[in-house]
C-alpha cells in the first residue's frame, strides 16, 4: 500500500522518464542520419604554400605555371566517413533516388568491413585510367616517394605481365573486347600482378601498387572485395584522368618513345596502333562514380592540377594525398653541384664553415660562366646551404639565390673540423662503427645519412616540381638527393662519388631521369675514400687509414698557380 503511494506522488517522475526513453529512441532512430553530416565533411585545400621551405619561390612559379595552363588547382578531401552516401557525393555523381535505395543494401558491407581494417594493414594502390593518362609516371614517382619516407613500396606493372605471356607485341587487337583470346591474356597477366602484389604485401611490406588499368566497375568491385574481406588490405583506388590535350599529346610521344611495344614499329604504325588500342580502352571504361561504387578513391586530373579525394581515411592515404596534391608531372631539368673546393678540402678537414679556396674560387667563376651563358635562354635559379662555401660558389651567378637550412652538410658531431688522421687517433672506435654502416651511423652530438634524408623530404618534394633549378650543396646531401632521383639503394647512397668541380645534369624522361656528369676544368682535390676491407674495432691504424684520400697538412699559398703540384 505503501509503495503504491509513493508510486503515486512520484507519477511525474516516472512519467518523465518514459518521456526521456522514447526521446532518447527517437534520437537513437534519426542520429544515425545525422552522425555523418558534422564530422563527415573535410574540405582540405592544400599544397599552395603550405610547405615552409622556399614557400615564396614556389608559389611564385607556380602561379606561372597556372597562367600558362590555365589550370586552378584545389584539393577537396570529402568525407572521411564512410557512412551514408545520400550525405557524400561527389560532383556528378547520380542522384536518382530509387538507384540509391538497392545500391545502399549492395554497399554497406564493404564500407562496414573497409572500416575495421587496421591503419598497419598493408595498402594496395590500384590505379585506373586510360592508357597514356600518366598512370605509370604517378605510379613510379609515388612508389620512390614513399619508400624514401620508409614505406616499402613496389610497383606491379600489367603490361610486363602480359608482354611475358606475348612474346612480341602484336597489335592493338588484343584489347578489343570482343577478342576471347586476348581478354584472357590480359585478365590472366593482371592475375597474376595481383597475386605478386599479394605476396610482397605478405611479406611484410607495406605497400603495393598494381598499375593496371582496371577500367571496369565489376572489376574494381572484384578487386576491392577481394582485398579486404579475403587478405585484410586496405586499398586505395587512384583514377588519372586527363582532358588537357598538350599533356596528353605529350604522354602518348612519350609512350611512343620509351614503351617496350612499339620498339619495332615505325612512327605512323605506332601512332596508329595507339589510337586504336585507346578506342578500344574507351569503349569499355566507366569512369569511377561515387554514387555507384563504395570505394576510396582518389581522382587525379592532369596531373596533379586537380586532386578529389573520396572516402579516403588512413594515415599513409593521407600522406600520399598530400604527395599527390603537390605533384606536378612537367618535364624538368635540375643541376646539381658541390660547393667549389674549400680551405678544409684542402686540408682534408670534415665538416665546418670554412670558405673557398683558391682553386674553389676559380670554379665559382667558372660555374658562373657556364649558367650565365644559359640564361638567355633558360635562366635559372639557385637554391644553396646556409654554409659560405656554398653561397661563395654560387655568388657570380646571375639568378635568385636561396639559403636552404636542409641542404646544409652533414653535421659530424664531435668530429667537426677534424681530419681522419685526428678521428682515427682520438676516436678510434667511432671511427670503426662509423666505417661498418655509415648509413646508419650517428656522429656523437650530430648526424647520420638516415637523418640527412629525412631532413630533405620537403625539399625533394619541391624539387619535383621545378624546373631548372641549380641545388649548390655538399658530398653528403648530394649524395642522397641524386640518390633519390636516381632510385639508387639506400646501402649504396654513402658511397656514391660525387666529385667536386663538377655539375650534375639530371633530366626527366618518364619518370626516370637521365644524368649527365659535366666536369669543369679547375684541378681540385679528391675527397672520396672508399669504405676499408677492415672496419673491425681494434683494426691497426693503417689499416683504417688506407682509403683516405691525400690531402695537404697546411694550406698552400700558391695552390692554384701549379696545378701539377696540386693533383698530388
Ligand atoms: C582489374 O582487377 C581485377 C581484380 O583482380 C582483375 O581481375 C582484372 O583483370 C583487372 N583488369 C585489368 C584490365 O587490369
Ligand atoms: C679484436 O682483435 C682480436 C685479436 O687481436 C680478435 O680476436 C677479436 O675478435 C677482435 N674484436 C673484434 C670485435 O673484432
Ligand atoms: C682487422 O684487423 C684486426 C686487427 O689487426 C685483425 O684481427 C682482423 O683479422 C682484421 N680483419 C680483417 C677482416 O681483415
Amino acid at each position: 500500500m505503501m509503495a503504491l503511494l509513493r508510486i503515486q506522488s512520484d507519477w511525474y517522475i516516472y512519467f518523465w522518464l518514459l518521456y526521456c526513453k522514447i526521446y532518447s529512441a527517437i534520437i537513437w532512430l534519426f542520429g544515425n542520419h545525422c552522425r555523418g553530416t558534422d564530422k563527415a565533411r573535410a574540405v582540405i585545400t592544400s599544397g599552395i604554400g603550405g610547405q615552409s621551405l622556399g614557400s615564396l619561390h614556389r608559389v611564385r612559379t607556380r602561379r606561372k605555371k597556372t597562367q600558362q595552363y590555365h589550370r586552378t588547382k584545389h584539393v577537396v578531401a570529402l568525407a572521411r566517413r564512410p557512412s551514408y552516401k545520400r550525405i557524400v557525393m561527389a560532383p556528378g555523381s547520380s542522384t536518382a533516388h530509387a538507384m540509391m535505395e538497392d545500391k545502399e543494401k549492395l554497399l554497406a558491407p564493404a564500407t562496414i568491413r573497409s572500416r575495421r581494417i587496421s591503419q598497419f594493414a598493408p595498402l594496395l594502390i590500384a590505379l585506373v585510367g586510360l592508357p597514356a593518362r600518366g598512370k605509370s609516371q604517378l605510379a613510379h614517382r609515388l612508389a620512390r616517394h614513399l619508400n624514401w619516407n620508409g614505406e616499402s613500396t613496389k610497383v606491379f606493372d600489367c603490361s610486363e605481365y602480359r608482354r611475358r605471356h606475348m612474346a612480341l607485341y602484336g597489335s592493338h587487337d588484343i584489347f578489343r573486347a570482343d577478342n576471347q583470346q586476348g581478354s584472357a591474356i590480359r585478365r590472366q597477366s593482371a592475375h597474376e600482378a595481383v597475386q605478386d602484389a599479394v605476396i610482397w604485401l605478405k611479406d611484410g611490406n607495406s605497400v603495393a601498387i598494381f598499375d593496371g588499368t582496371n577500367i571496369t566497375r565489376e572489376q574494381r568491385r572484384e578487386l576491392s572485395d577481394y582485398c579486404l574481406s579475403d587478405m585484410g588490405f586496405r586499398i586505395l583506388f587512384i583514377e588519372c584522368v586527363c582532358e588537357d590535350q598538350e599533356l596528353l599529346e605529350r604522354n602518348i610521344i612519350e609512350i611512343l618513345h620509351y614503351s617496350a611495344d612499339y620498339k619495332d614499329m615505325s612512327e605512323e604504325e605506332a601512332v596508329d596502333d595507339l589510337r586504336k588500342k585507346l578506342e578500344h580502352y574507351m569503349r569499355q571504361y566507366e569512369p569511377i562514380d561515387a554514387g555507384l561504387e563504395s570505394i576510396g578513391f582518389v581522382r587525379v586530373e592532369n596531373m596533379g592540377e586537380t586532386v578529389t579525394a573520396h572516402k579516403v581515411a588512413g594515415q599513409k592515404e593521407s600522406g600520399i594525398l598530400g604527395y599527390l596534391s603537390g605533384m606536378r608531372g612537367l618535364p624538368q631539368t635540375i643541376y646539381f653541384t658541390r660547393h667549389g673546393e674549400s680551405e678544409y678540402n684542402v686540408l682534408g678537414r670534415i665538416g665546418g664553415d670554412a670558405a673557398l679556396s683558391a682553386r674553389g674560387q676559380l670554379y665559382a667563376r667558372a660555374l658562373a660562366d657556364y649558367f650565365n651563358a644559359m640564361a638567355t635562354i633558360d635562366p635559372v635559379s639557385v637554391w644553396t646551404s646556409e654554409l659560405r662555401r656554398t653561397k661563395q660558389t654560387a655568388a657570380d651567378i646571375h639568378a635568385v639565390k636561396r639559403p636552404v637550412r636542409a641542404l646544409n652538410e652533414l653535421d659530424a658531431g664531435i668530429c667537426e673540423g677534424l681530419t681522419y688522421e685526428e678521428m682515427q687517433e682520438r676516436f678510434p672506435q667511432e671511427f670503426a662503427w662509423r666505417d661498418q654502416d655509415k648509413l646508419r651511423y650517428r656522429y656523437p652530438w650530430g648526424e647520420s645519412y638516415i637523418d640527412i634524408m629525412t631532413r630533405l623530404r620537403p625539399v625533394l618534394s619541391a624539387l619535383e616540381d621545378e624546373h631548372n633549378v641549380v641545388v649548390v650543396g655538399h658530398q653528403a646531401v648530394l649524395r642522397c638527393m641524386l640518390g633519390y632521383f636516381l632510385d639508387a639503394k639506400l646501402d649504396e647512397l654513402p658511397y656514391m662519388n660525387v666529385p667536386l668541380h663538377t655539375i650534375v645534369k639530371l633530366t626527366s624522361y618518364g619518370y626516370k631521369y637521365k644524368v649527365e656528369m659535366i666536369k669543369l676544368p679547375v684541378e681540385c682535390v679528391d675527397t672520396y675514400r672508399q669504405q676499408p676491407k677492415n672496419c673491425s674495432i681494434n683494426r691497426s691504424t693503417a689499416e683504417a687509414l688506407t682509403t683516405v684520400p691525400s690531402h695537404y697538412d697546411t694550406l698552400p699559398s700558391n695552390l692554384w698557380q701549379s696545378p701539377t703540384e696540386a693533383q698530388l
